[in-house]
């Protein structure tokens, strides 16, 4: 079965939670803190795997998860970081946000050229562990930090294979024996229609150098509508600097070689017009069976249309050779294969989850705050010092808890009691 387009779920891991512990030892009566840190979340990360050509494999597995960081312990032991979780796809998989359908990473970028790796989510890191929190003021922290969260995300994963020609025309033109041979692949050959069921490739050696061409369906008038296998397999080719127009000059089964031409422009059209209009050759085939009134026909849309033409007879390899060189030639002067921006920023840095949340509690008189945006502040601040008060004055305003301990109603003069620290609060 060949699969092209899917949508998956991942997610990256979260980060393991600081540990909240005090040394305890013989004959030491009041230790100090010695929670250790969370270890860091996994990461997902999309590598490209050269021997895949269809992404079958997410058929049965469509959820990556990345494990969680584990949870500091005592002693200062530091949690484990998690694996990173890789996810291996095919050459030309382009990643798409599966929400808005915009590219994030074309898989087939210098970028990932380079490193062979995408890290499209990054692990949440660990939460530091009360240890960090000990100050000279303040040396029995009872608070740690939790580990950040692993960002998810649904993304669309969707091969367009990396092809420089792309062989385009109706169901039994000769697509296939042309492949076969001109190149070393060997796909299907026979009279019925839709012989080829899914896009192959095959690399070709020319003398003006080689190139990668792409096989696909036979397309009819409709293909746009879904008619016969449809037009999804026109992404394969998407990439192409040269489209190869093959008709059956024969018109054998009753249609004329230049309607054929017309309709597969059509279809092409409706497909994408950026397509349509990449530059072309005309593989004119089954020569010996076509009359001259047919030929001439075809001669002649070729020169109106500025294109060139092959005449050929596949079948027995007259004319491929022709083709094989002509389309090694024109390649030369074309721009490289496409390559697909991306569309939007991914912000892969994980979140803190519940670093929003503002929890005030009132236990007699005294207002008790907890919230993870702010213990790294009074971490950094001296008590003693008014510059730093002054400071930590702002941080508590501009972080809303002054707004949000007035909405609980606070009066001047109550007590505030932040992560063991205590002041009395005047407006
Ligand atoms: N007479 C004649 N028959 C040919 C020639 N080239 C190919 N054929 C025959 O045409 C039939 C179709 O060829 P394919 O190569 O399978 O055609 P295709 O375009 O790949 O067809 P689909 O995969 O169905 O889209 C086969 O029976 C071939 O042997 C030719 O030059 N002359
Ligand atoms: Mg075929």
């Amino acid at each position: 079965m060949f699969i092209d387009k899917v949508k998956i779920y991942i997610k990256a891991g979260d980060g393991g939670n600081g540990s909240v512990s005090f040394r305890r030892e013989k004959y030491i009566s009041h230790g100090g803190p010695d929670g250790g840190d969370g270890g860091k979340g996994g990461d997902i990360i999309f590598t490209v795997d050269e021997g895949q050509n269809t992404l079958l494999n997410f058929k049965y597995r469509r959820k990556f998860v990345a494990a969680n960081g584990d949870n500091g312990m005592g002693s200062k032991f530091h949690g484990k970081n998690a694996d990173n979780l890789e996810i291996p796809v095919p050459p030309g998989t382009v990643i798409k946000d599966a929400e808005t359908g915009k590219v994030i990473k074309d898989m087939s970028d210098a970028d990932v050229a380079e490193t062979g790796r995408y890290v499209i989510l990054k692990g949440g890191k660990g939460g530091f562990g009360n240890t960090h929190f000990a100050t000279p003021t303040r040396q029995t922290p009872n608070f740690a930090k939790s580990g950040i969260k692993g960002k998810e995300l649904e993304v669309e994963l969707e091969l367009k294979m990396l092809a420089d020609a792309g062989l385009v025309g109706m169901p039994s033109a000769g697509k296939s024996t042309i492949v076969s041979m001109i190149s070393a692949a060997k796909p299907k050959i026979a009279e019925y229609h839709f012989t080829t069921l899914s896009p192959v490739l095959g690399v070709v050696d020319a003398k003006a150098g080689g190139y990668v061409i792409a096989d696909i369906p036979g397309l009819i008038e409709g293909a746009s509508e879904g008619e016969g296998l449809g037009h999804q397999f026109l992404r394969h080719i998407e990439r192409c600097r040269l489209i190869v127009n093959v008709v059956d000059a024969s018109g054998i089964e009753g249609r004329d070689p230049i309607d054929d031409l017309k309709v597969i422009n059509g279809e092409l059209e409706k497909y994408s017009p950026a397509l349509a209009s990449r530059p072309r050759i005309l593989a004119a085939n089954k020569i010996d069976m076509a009359s001259v009134e047919n030929k001439e026909k075809l001669e002649k849309y070729a020169k109106e249309n500025g294109i060139p033409v092959v005449f050929m007879c596949a079948a027995i390899g007259e004319g491929t050779d022709e083709l094989k060189e002509l389309i090694s030639r024109e390649l030369v002067n074309l721009p490289p294969l496409k390559i697909y921006e991306p569309e939007i920023e991914l912000d892969k840095e994980s979140f803190e989850n519940d670093g929003e949340e503002i929890k005030i509690k009132n236990v007699n008189g005294v207002y008790h705050v907890e919230a993870e945006r702010i213990v790294n502040v009074i971490n950094s601040i001296n008590f003693n010092d008014y510059e730093s008060m002054a400071y930590f004055q702002k941080v508590l305003k501009n972080t809303g808890i002054i707004a949000a301990l007035e909405e609980k109603g606070i009066k001047d003069g109550d007590t505030v009691s932040i992560y063991g620290v205590e002041f009395d609060y005047y407006k």
